[in-house]
């Protein structure tokens, strides 16, 4: 797990407080060595135990003492470190941030996903928007990116922020339900608080079911400010883009994966950084010069809003690569403190009224969460450029400052630590006029148009899930009257869209528009529009048992694994399955350990024997229909074809050795050696489109 990079300036530094346990021997926190740690210390056999023990008392207070109080949103997450590198330096007319601008320069990172509702044990699968937090380790001091996998928010202006987060929490009188907003009072606010629209149809979007955090976007949300050498400043909004692409799970697998693997997007980081399949994103930003501030029909400091690519096309900057896992999610995952203020030379705010509270909010709460002011000496908080100050004391003070001053001006310690003379940060000097007001500028008041913009960009299977997820979550709100003022809301958005919903609500569909459809839309804002090439790290499930054809398995999981793809081979009982022509076969797990949702798609090789086990095995069937039913692509070859049948897979199934596919189903009657490559070609292509949703599965039970 840990092998330091010798090259990477934050692993050093990391390593000087891992503690190694391997040949040590048991000690209190005091270094006292312990031989027995099994029975306290009592009076005779039977009797009281004593105070004196201070081992068991040690041991007990920290106990006692282990948990903190996990983020009061975001609580649920997982981390990991790697690298960030720019590609060249066509940046550096813009800022003067070295990280982004020197192709030369390597920078660490560490890299926080996670869901914002649910509390720390919470399933990873559950509707809603994904955390993107980026810690840049520059030689400038640390710079966090902490974003979203969505590129709008839900309300314009901070303050509203805890209303918004009590309404989506489980409500309070008996915390119920945990980590879902299917339930009145998250929709209670939304039908009350209409900017929340756009980022509401973001929500009950695809995008709110990541396949995997290694295949979503990530987006800085704000519109922030680069500021160059010369002190001229640029709006910017920050993108990152998987290689992977952007793919999603289909609900019903989603709530399935929430009680068969709740750590499946955790999992699923952790995994591919041991097996060496480094999870990668470009970064890319939109600029917008200063003078072009009102050219947009929005307002640019709205974070309900986004820049259509269209208009402003993203720039690639460069490449991040997360290649090493934590060695304890505790010390790092968990304690690890982003800060949207946390800010180098070349990049600054905006003023986004959204980011400006986050400015206060992320500060004050890592006090509270770590305890106290010296969260940043934590090991994965510190800054790996050099750290002098007059700051002093608190809980959990680490340095030992050996200086009689701690203040500036002073000259009993030579005046030190001096003030910068060149690369200190410097804030940038906007003009400001105005008076002191409690009002939202009439700029923030387009409450419908990107909403409006995102549906029209959605592919028809895209809106459908869309329409779906509305029917589900208001079909769980009780109280009919929101329902329909949901309803009446999305008629500002589209009247179809809105009649659609109404239908599956029992609500009265709106009888006309309120607002007409202004008929724009976004390609890039369609998930299908992404990369659909790639099909490494995909997990392929092939099903065998005992009489099963072993050398055409075995081609077809080398064949698979020489493309990147992850085949793991499941029968009805662990260990090994005998082959037909001998032998035997090892397999990786029990079919009624897994489950299809599991899989980005299934294989069943020829065999007879093997097939006729399977095609009575409820287990078996259920799995091949199910993922069936979730459009995951299926191959077959020889007699596998009968499984398909006997599971109710209703796609073509050629009986000729010829490959063939038909919605998503690949098949060929070839066998054993006769196994053309182009077969598991034609797998592997179905597996990185990720789904075949031309399939009508309607009919098939799930
Ligand atoms: Fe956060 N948010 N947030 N947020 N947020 C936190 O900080 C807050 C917002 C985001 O992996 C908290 O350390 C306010 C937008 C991420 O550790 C807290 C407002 C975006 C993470 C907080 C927002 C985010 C947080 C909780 C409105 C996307 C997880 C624990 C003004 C651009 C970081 C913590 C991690 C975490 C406050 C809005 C993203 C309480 C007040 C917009 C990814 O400080």
């Amino acid at each position: 797990m840990t092998h330091e990079q010798a090259d990477d300036p934050k692993d050093r530094q990391l390593g000087r407080d891992r503690v190694d346990d391997t040949d040590a021997t048991l000690t209190t926190q005091q270094g006292v060595q312990v031989d027995h740690t099994d029975d306290s210390l009592s009076i005779g056999e039977r009797g009281p135990t004593i105070m004196e023990d201070f081992h068991a008392r040690e041991k007990l207070t920290h106990f006692d003492h282990e948990r903190i109080p996990e983020r009061v949103v975001h609580a649920r997450g997982a981390g990991a470190y790697g690298h960030f590198k720019p590609y060249d330096s066509w940046l550096s007319e813009y800022t003067s941030a070295g990280f982004l601008t020197d192709p030369a320069r390597q920078t660490p990172v560490f890299v926080r996903f996670s869901t914002v509702a649910g509390s720390r044990g919470s399933a990873d699968t559950v509707r809603d928007v994904r955390g993107f937090a980026t810690k840049f380790y520059t030689r400038q001091g640390n710079y966090d990116l902490v974003g979203n996998n969505m590129p709008v928010f839900f309300i314009q202006d901070g303050v509203k922020f805890p209303d918004f987060v009590h309404a989506v929490k489980p409500e309070p009188h008996n915390e119920i339900p945990q980590a879902a907003s299917a339930h009145d009072t998250l929709w209670d606010f939304v039908s009350l608080q209409p900017e929340t629209l756009h980022m509401i149809l973001w929500l009950m979007s695809d995008r709110a079911l990541p396949r995997s955090y290694r295949m979503m976007q990530g987006f800085g949300v704000h519109t922030f400010r680069l500021v160059n050498a010369e002190g001229r400043g640029t709006f910017v909004k920050f993108h990152w883009t998987p290689k992977l692409g952007t793919h999603s799970l289909v609900w019903d697998e989603a709530q399935k994966i929430a009680g068969k693997d709740p750590d499946f997007n955790r999992r699923d980081l952790w995994d591919s950084i041991e097996a060496g399949e480094f999870p990668e994103w470009e970064l890319g930003v939109q600029l917008v010069d200063e003078a072009d501030e009102s050219e947009f029909d929005f307002d640019l400091l709205d974070a309900t809003k986004l820049i259509p690519e269209e208009r402003v096309p993203v720039r690639p900057v460069g490449r991040m690569v997360l290649d090493r896992n934590p060695d304890n999610f505790f010390a790092e995952t968990e304690q690890v403190a982003f800060h949207t203020a946390n800010l180098v030379p070349g990049i600054d705010f905006s003023n986004d009224p959204l980011l400006q509270a986050r400015n206060f909010s992320y500060l004050d709460t890592q006090l509270i969460r770590l305890g106290g002011p010296n969260f940043a000496q934590l090991p994965v908080n510190r800054p790996v450029a050099e750290v002098h100050n007059d700051q002093r004391d608190g809980y959990g003070q680490h340095r030992i400052h050996t200086s009689r001053t701690s203040y500036t001006k002073n000259t009993l310690s030579g005046g030190c630590p001096v003030l910068a003379d060149s690369g200190a940060f410097s804030h940038y000097a906007e003009k400001i006029e105005g008076h002191k007001i409690r009002e939202r500028s009439d700029s923030f008041k387009d409450f419908y148009s990107q909403a409006t913009l995102f549906w029209n960009s959605m592919s028809e299977v895209e809106a459908e899930h869309l329409v779906a997820a509305f029917r589900f979550e208001l079909g769980k709100v009780e109280d009919t009257d929101i329902r329909a003022r949901v309803v009446e809301e999305l008629n500002h958005v589209d009247h179809s869209l809105a009649r659609r919903v109404a239908e599956g609500v029992g609500v009265e569909p709106p009888a006309k528009e309120t607002t007409a459809n202004h008929g724009r839309s976004s390609a890039a804002l369609s998930q299908l529009n992404t990369r659909l090439d790639q099909p490494a790290t995909r997990k392929v499930a092939i099903l065998v048992a005992d009489g099963v054809d072993g050398d055409g398995t075995e081609r077809l999981v080398a064949s698979l694994r020489a493309q990147g793809l992850i085949p793991e081979k499941l029968a009805p009982t662990a260990g090994s399955v005998r082959a037909a022509g001998g032998g035997e076969i090892a397999v990786d797990r029990a079919i009624n350990t897994m489950a299809s949702v599991l899989y980005d798609g299934v294989a069943v090789p020829c065999g007879s024997e093997s097939v006729a086990t399977l095609s009575v095995d409820g287990y078996a069937l259920h799995f091949v229909a199910e993922a069936y039913k979730h459009a995951k692509p299926i191959a077959c070859f020889g007699s596998g074809l009968d499984m398909l049948r006997a599971a109710g897979v209703n796609a073509e199934l050629a009986a000729t050795t010829e490959v063939t596919v038909h919605l998503g189903v690949v098949t060929t009657t070839a066998a054993r050696d006769e196994l053309p490559d182009r077969f598991t070609e034609a797998f592997a292509a179905q597996l990185a489109a990720h789904r075949v949703w031309e399939r009508n599965t309607d009919t098939v039970p799930a």
